[in-house]
């Protein structure tokens, strides 16, 4: 007779689906929520999910990043987090799903994926080498929590008498470790966000200029008309950055220095800054990715000091080619440094916005505003250095992605009512809309329907030419589609040219056009 009864019970050989992809999925949680916490206590953005979602940021290529700008503007950190975490969710699974029958595939692809969190935080400048405990935590977690769930679902060696596979035993271990990682994000989370920036601000108290701006003139623009509202407030301001995490910096913490081609070195604390008579200026700030009728350009009323006050107290070598910026996210910046310096221009650190301190996302404790330039040669937010420099010597961040080193802000208009394909009755139509050029300043504004001819739009008064110029027009549409056209020309006399150019390398050309249904 056989025996079939005395052969040693067989031992699973393969894990099943579910088993296997909850290991990875497992895995991947406790990597994520172990660098977190560490990272909590390391540095915020050393967390490896961060980290690497901040590399793709900056090494993806220039049009696309620019393109997430523009299309889906604050929108873009959100949809990169979640397409990064679908690409980590889809490498759990495979890793689960290569690692039925031994560990040893999942292992290996674990462990470069922890590897891409050590490389994401190596490579970044402005975090100290303990900051690479938190992706080294995270990678270790992940590995031993992998190896350690796949041995309980299917152990090397059948014990005799054992089932095998003891499922209690693992779900115990599965729901421990999904616990354990929840809780330790949290953690993370909580300390590394509880020096938060905006305690700071809310203790700044009111800031009092001692030169305030001019009082606005009623007519500074047509918002009862359709144009935009001449001071954008703060929560409408456009936002442009490459901060995935917006930096939290405490006003007591804050630095600036201005260095390099100077005769002296200077820093500033924010109680120095605070503490100077307060300016208060006008200016309208506007993005180069902003094609010819987008969103990207506000204004509002900055308050801080004169940049020249604090760069001759530094005595800036005549040589000096560029102002190269620092954020303390480590984005940077290249201002010509005659801009800087020109008196005229109004250059300033600001500190205030629309009678606020600096908003955490807007730069709070200081940035740089500087009139009648685009933001990225200009408005370095969370402002840390000044180094004074030639062109060749250092390379600020878009221009070594292909953007222009000299990028002033170009002549352009905008139809803001009605809106593109709006319905609208035939007869008399009410056009409303803006105008900048920046430093320069707007002298007309003209409006066209079809191919007829160009009739001048009424101005609002003219504020400053560091602001833009509201206008508005009533054009007879007879029934039909239509097209309606606006073009501004400054007090240069220059006229925007009808030729459209993409927003790279120095700015977006042409002119704005709405589609008009009149019935
Ligand atoms: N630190 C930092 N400052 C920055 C940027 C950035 O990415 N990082 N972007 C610049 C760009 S491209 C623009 S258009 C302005 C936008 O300023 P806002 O977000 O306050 O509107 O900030 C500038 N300052
Ligand atoms: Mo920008």
């Amino acid at each position: 007779m056989s025996t079939l009864q005395d052969a040693p019970p067989e031992a699973p050989k393969r894990l099943s689906l579910p088993v296997s992809t909850l290991i990875g999925l497992l895995a991947l949680a406790a990597a994520l929520g172990v660098g977190h916490l560490v990272a909590g206590f390391v540095g915020y953005t050393a967390s490896p999910f961060i980290a690497v979602a901040n590399y793709v940021i900056d090494h993806s290529p220039t049009g696309i990043v620019k393109w997430a700008e523009r299309t889906l503007g604050t929108w873009d950190k959100p949809v990169l987090k979640l397409g990064l975490a679908v690409v980590l969710v889809l490498f759990a699974l495979v890793a689960g799903q290569l690692s039925r029958r031994t560990p040893r595939a999942g292992q290996v692809l674990v462990f470069l994926l922890g590897a891409a969190g050590v490389a994401a935080v190596f490579v970044r400048t402005d975090l100290g080498q303990v900051a690479l405990l938190a992706p080294v935590a995270a990678l270790v977690a992940g590995l031993v929590v992998f190896t350690f769930l796949h041995r309980i679902a299917l152990p090397a060696e059948a014990v005799p008498g054992d089932q095998g596979f003891d499922r209690r035993k693992f779900l115990r271990a599965g729901v421990g470790v999904a616990a354990g990682s929840g809780v330790a994000a949290v953690v993370g989370q909580v300390a590394g966000t509880s020096a938060n920036a905006e305690d700071s601000r809310a203790a700044v108290g009111p800031l009092v200029p001692a030169r305030t701006a001019p009082p606005l003139p009623a007519d500074a623009d047509f918002a009862k008309l359709g144009s935009p509202a001449f001071i954008t407030p703060n929560p409408d301001f456009y936002r442009i950055d490459t901060a995935l995490v917006v930096p939290q910096i405490r006003a007591e913490d804050w630095r600036l220095k201005i260095h390099g081609m100077v005769d002296r070195e200077v820093t500033f604390s924010y109680a120095d800054i605070r503490t100077r008579p307060l300016v208060e200026r006008r200016v309208t700030l506007t993005c180069v990715s902003n094609e010819v009728g987008g969103p990207l350009i506000s204004n509002a009323t900055f308050i801080g000091v004169d940049l020249v006050d604090l760069l001759d107290q530094a005595g800036v070598q005549a040589g000096a080619e560029q102002m190269f910026a620092t954020s303390t996210d480590g984005w940077t910046c290249g201002t010509p440094a005659n801009v800087a310096l020109d008196p005229a221009r109004g250059a300033m650190l600001a500190i205030g916005m629309n009678g606020e301190p600096l908003p955490v996302e807007h730069g709070f404790p200081a940035r740089i505003v500087i009139p009648g330039l685009y933001g990225y040669v200009s408005a370095t937010k969370w402002v840390e250095s000044l180094e004074f420099t030639k062109w060749d010597a250092r390379q600020a961040y878009w221009l070594s992605r292909g953007w222009a080193e000299q990028a002033p802000i170009k002549t352009e208009s905008r139809i803001d009512t009605p809106k593109g394909f709006a319905g609208v009755t035939a007869g008399k139509v009410r056009l409303a809309g803006t105008a900048w050029a920046q430093h320069t300043g707007i002298a007309k504004v003209e409006v066209r329907l079809d191919k007829g001819e160009w009739r001048e739009a009424t101005l609002s008064a003219e504020v400053s030419k560091d602001t833009w110029r509201m206008w508005w027009i009533e054009l007879d549409v007879p029934k039909g589609t239509h097209q309606a056209f606006v073009r501004a020309t400054d007090h240069d006399g220059y006229t925007q040219t009808e030729n459209r150019a993409d927003p790279v390398p120095d700015g977006a050309t042409g002119w704005h056009s709405v589609t008009l249904d009149a019935r």
